[in-house]
C-alpha cells in the first residue's frame, strides 16, 4: 500500500533534494520513479540506500504513478503535466508555468491548504522568494492586516539551477588564481534565457530572470502577482527588487511592511514566534539573526532583525532567511503532497 511518486528533473538541483524529502516524508510510499532528460536515462541515484535508475521522461511514465512533482523547467511542464493529469497522476508543479492560472491552486501548506479543495490534477509551488515571505507574512496579515509591503532579496545561485551554481564555483576559482573580472566566462547568469551574461561571483547582480513590464524583472513580478493570488488580496501594495548575490544556498530578504491595525513590537515578535514553518532567531545582544549559510538543510523560515520603522508607526522592519531548495522547492512541494495525502485529495 502507499504511493507511485514520480520525480521529474529528479537529476537537478531541485530534484536532488526531492529525492531528499521524499526519503524523510510521512506519505505512504509504494514506488519511487526518477525522471530526466534522455541524457541521464541508466544513470543510478540513491534513494534510502538502494540505487533507482533515473528514466526517460515519456508520456507513458505516468501511467502507473500517484503524484509527479515536477521540477524540469516550465516547457516541461507545459508538455508533460497535462500528460501526467491524463493519466490519473495528481501534479505538484515547481516551475511558474501554472501558477497564475485561474483553475491552479498556488499552495504554501502553512498559509492556504484550504486552496488545495479545488485541484484539477495539477497545483502550483509558488517561486522559492515568495513563499518564505508568505510564511512569515501570512500571520502578521491574518493578526492586524498588512496594507504595503517592500521586499529587496539577496538571492543564492541554486535558485537557478545546478549549471549555475558549476558556473560560479569556476569564477570564484579562477579570480582567487588571479584572473580579472572582465576575463571571467558567464553563459548562464544573471538569465540562461537572456542575450547578456555577467560574473556572479564577488558581485551583485540586480536581475533575476528577464525583464518585463514597467522595468521590474520576472522574477519581480512573481513576488507580487504571486502574493496577492496567496494571501487572496488584490488591493495589497506591494513592489520587489530581486537581486543575486554569490551565495550558493539559502535566499534572503529584507521586508519592510506596513500594518493595518496598530501592533506592538513584542506582539509582533510573539506572532512570528507562534507562526507555523518560522524561527524567530532575533537577539541582537547576542549578535544573533538569520544567516543563510545556518539555513541550509533545514525547513523552516528564519526571521531576524525585527524592528520598527523610525518615521513610520505602523512601519516594520525584518530579515527572512530560507533554504531556497527547501522550503522554497523541494520540501514545499512534498509538504503539498503530505497535505494533499491527509485531506484524502491524491485523485484526480
Ligand atoms: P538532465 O540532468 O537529464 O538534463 P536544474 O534546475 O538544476 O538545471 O535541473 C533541471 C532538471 O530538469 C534536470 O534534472 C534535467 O535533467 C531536467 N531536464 C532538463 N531538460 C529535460 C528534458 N527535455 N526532459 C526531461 N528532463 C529534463
Ligand atoms: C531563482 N526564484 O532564485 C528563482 C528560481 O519561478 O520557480 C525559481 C524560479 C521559479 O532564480
Amino acid at each position: 500500500d502507499g504511493y507511485n511518486v514520480a520525480v521529474v528533473g529528479a537529476t537537478g538541483a531541485v530534484g536532488t533534494k526531492l529525492i531528499e524529502m521524499l526519503e524523510q516524508t510521512n506519505l505512504p510510499l509504494k514506488n519511487v520513479k526518477l525522471l530526466a532528460s534522455k541524457r541521464s536515462a541508466g544513470r543510478k541515484l540513491l534513494f534510502k540506500g538502494e540505487g533507482l535508475f533515473v528514466e526517460e521522461l515519456v508520456p507513458e511514465a505516468f501511467d502507473d504513478v500517484d503524484i509527479a512533482i515536477f521540477s524540469a523547467g516550465g516547457s516541461i511542464s507545459q508538455k508533460f503535466a497535462p500528460e501526467a493529469v491524463k493519466r490519473g497522476t495528481v501534479v505538484v508543479d515547481n516551475t511558474s508555468q501554472y501558477r497564475m492560472d485561474k483553475d491552479t491552486p498556488l499552495v504554501v501548506p502553512e498559509v492556504n491548504k484550504q486552496a488545495l479543495k479545488d485541484h484539477q490534477g495539477i497545483i502550483a509551488n509558488p517561486n522559492c522568494s515568495t513563499i518564505q515571505m508568505m510564511v512569515t507574512l501570512a500571520p502578521i496579515k491574518q493578526s492586524v492586516g498588512i496594507d504595503r509591503v517592500i521586499v529587496s532579496t539577496y538571492q543564492a545561485v541554486s535558485g537557478a539551477g545546478a549549471q549555475a551554481v558549476e558556473e560560479i564555483k569556476q569564477q570564484s576559482q579562477e579570480t582567487l588564481d588571479g584572473e580579472l573580472p572582465e576575463n571571467l566566462s558567464a553563459e548562464i547568469l544573471p538569465a540562461a534565457s537572456d542575450k547578456k551574461h555577467y560574473p556572479l561571483a564577488f558581485n551583485a547582480l540586480a536581475q533575476i530572470d528577464e525583464f518585463a513590464e514597467n522595468d521590474y524583472t520576472k522574477e519581480e513580478w512573481k513576488m507580487v502577482n504571486e502574493t496577492k493570488k496567496i494571501l487572496e488580496d488584490k488591493q495589497m501594495k506591494i513592489s520587489a527588487t530581486c537581486v543575486r548575490v554569490p551565495v550558493i544556498t539559502g535566499h534572503s530578504e529584507s521586508i519592510y511592511i506596513e500594518t493595518e491595525d496598530k501592533i506592538s513590537l513584542t506582539d509582533l515578535r510573539a506572532t512570528l514566534e507562534n507562526a507555523p514553518g518560522v524561527t524567530v532567531e532575533d537577539d541582537t545582544s547576542q549578535q544573533i539573526y538569520p544567516q543563510a549559510i545556518n539555513s541550509v538543510g533545514k525547513k523552516d523560515t528564519f526571521v531576524g532583525r525585527i524592528r520598527q520603522d523610525l518615521d513610520i508607526d505602523n512601519g516594520f522592519h525584518l530579515w527572512v532567511v530560507s533554504d531556497n531548495l527547501l522550503k522554497g522547492a523541494a520540501w514545499n512541494s512534498v509538504q503539498i503532497a503530505e497535505t494533499l495525502h491527509e485531506m484524502n485529495l491524491v485523485h484526480v
